[in-house]
């Protein structure tokens, strides 16, 4: 169906009442709605949805790059058009969770910025309320390539104030707050991350495959991944002025340590979202 400014997106319902609104233009999903219709994303009020630059909200892609660096910020995967591969349309609501498999492939444009070949393979679920995503990365051509990614996820909380993330005690972090460019090496000392107070920009390295956002509702949201390797958190504190107060990005993210992947090889992250009351 058409989504804002006519930008083509697809939509996921489950027979539980939850749903779920993915844009073609980045594969990025923008809404995820529990069964009450509570949205659980959030979508910056700066985003544009013309495709003249990236979606500023949901679930946006980072890849081959995050962040800043030889190409442009984030990469390219979420300024470009991903292709339907397949959709569970045709099966009976009860045989099977609603899903969208979104492919990317290299064209000119990206050549011309990361000459390899590949196939990007994103499957969105919606499994009862949860909502879960498959990115895989596949080598098509006939030399090793090297990759970051991350999924830049962006949660809507009561105020950022009340939201805090747990999970992240022990590990080793990089924080990019003060100048993001020569990231200061720290160990997290907080049962739990919380904001507010400044910016927040950090690379949590080697970080366990739960955590979990508690967006101040008495709910939290439950981050299960596998393949992904680091979670970055941020907040934009004043630069954002607007918005930084009702949401924070935990992010799934393959960062500290690039990706090769071999010529007909494959690399894969999965994560799972689940809200969780506390
Ligand atoms: O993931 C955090 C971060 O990389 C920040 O450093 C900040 O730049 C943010 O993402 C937003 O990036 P964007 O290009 O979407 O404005």
């Amino acid at each position: 169906v058409d989504g804002k400014a006519g930008t083509p997106t697809v939509v996921l319902k489950h027979s539980s009442g939850s749903s779920a609104q993915v844009y073609l233009h980045g594969a990025c999903v923008t809404s995820w709605k529990q069964a009450s219709g509570d949205e659980v994303l959030y979508v910056r009020p700066d985003a544009v949805f013309d495709k003249s630059k990236p979606i500023s909200g949901g679930l946006p892609h980072c890849f081959p790059q995050f962040g800043p660096g030889p190409i442009q910020q984030h990469g390219f995967a979420r300024n470009l058009d991903w292709e339907v591969g397949s959709t569970s349309a045709d099966l009976q609501p009860d045989e099977r969770d609603p899903e969208v498999e979104l492919v990317l492939t290299e064209n000119d444009y990206t050549l011309k910025m990361w000459p390899h070949k590949f196939k990007a393979v994103y499957t969105v679920t919606l499994h009862g309320e949860q909502l879960r995503t498959d990115f895989r990365v596949i080598n098509t051509g006939d030399a090793p390539f090297t990759f970051t990614a991350a999924l830049h996820s962006y949660f809507e909380v009561l105020g950022v104030t009340k939201a805090k993330v747990s999970g992240l005690k022990g590990l080793t972090y990089l924080d990019k707050s003060k100048d993001p460019k020569n990231p200061e090496s720290k160990t997290e000392e907080r049962d739990a991350v919380t904001f507010g107070e400044g910016l927040v920009d950090s690379v949590y390295l080697n970080a366990p495959e739960h955590v979990e956002l508690d967006v101040g509702t008495g709910a939290a949201i439950a981050i299960d991944a596998t393949g992904w390797q680091d979670v970055v958190v941020w907040n934009p504190h004043l630069t954002m002025k607007e918005c930084y107060e009702s949401f924070v990005c935990v992010e799934n993210a393959k960062t500290g340590e690039a990706v090769t992947v071999a010529p007909g090889d494959s690399w894969r992250a999965t994560t799972n979202f689940q809200v969780v009351d506390l």
